[in-house]
């Protein structure tokens, strides 16, 4: 196959770049890599990071997951586009996707495995923003109406991760009366056709973090 997907099963940076694939409707190869004893294709694709995602198209490899949704936005051009046509609008929506990544998912990352609620101020401060810009659109989605885009995907591990973390850890980030927005886009992103029945279940993700925690916590 020409499309091939070297990843791991609880990668959010894996999982954006499957679902533009599925909304692109593009066949891939998946390949499962295991990110503790790395493999040695993974250290050849990947010899910077030594990261997945890796996604490979007709023999050449890339990465970095905001990269690879570009990349599979500009070869796959069938409807619905990821970013945004208008120049403008598109440096908009990178802005809030480099903000996402860094100030709120990174952030809440490490608030979560820190098992301290210093990062919490930062995390809620963070979302308030998010939450403005989601009140701004009045729509479904970043992406618009019903489309998913780019910013969709990137924010789109929050959908899941998001409540589990508030379940096992100690920080609570999630508030429908503060952030009614977020609270929508989180229902309206986990029920969108595409994204519904591909994330794991809520249990199956209680558990795979509490263990995770638990693990982090002994170190
Ligand atoms: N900025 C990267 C982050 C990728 C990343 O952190 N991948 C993790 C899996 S979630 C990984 O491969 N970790 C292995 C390691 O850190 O050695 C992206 O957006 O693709």
């Amino acid at each position: 196959m020409e499309v091939k997907l070297l990843g791991h099963f609880s990668s959010p940076f894996v999982q954006r770049v499957k679902w533009a694939l599925k909304i692109k409707g593009v066949e891939y190869d998946y390949c499962e890599e295991d990110v503790v004893n790395k493999s040695p294709q993974l250290l050849k694709l990947n010899p910077v990071h030594n990261k997945v995602p890796v996604l490979i198209h007709n023999g050449k490899s890339m990465v970095e997951s905001l990269i690879i949704l570009e990349y599979i936005d500009e070869t796959w051009k069938t409807n619905p586009p990821l970013l945004p046509q208008d120049p403008y609008q598109r440096a908009m929506t990178r802005f809030w996707a480099k903000f996402v990544e860094e100030k709120f998912l990174l952030v809440a990352w490490e608030g979560f495995t820190s098992q301290g609620v210093k990062h919490e101020n930062a995390v809620k401060s963070a979302l308030e923003k998010i939450e403005g810009e989601l009140l701004k659109g009045k729509k479904k989605f970043f992406g618009g109406g019903e489309t998913i885009g780019y910013l969709d995907l990137v924010l789109g591990c929050a959908s899941y991760n998001l409540p589990a973390f508030d379940k096992i850890g100690p920080m609570k980030i999630l508030d429908p009366l503060r952030f009614p927005a977020m609270d929508q886009w989180i229902n309206n992103f986990r029920n969108h056709p595409i994204i519904k029945g591909d994330i794991q279940s809520d249990e199956e993700l209680l558990i795979f973090w509490t263990s995770l925690a638990n693990k982090i916590t002994k170190n």
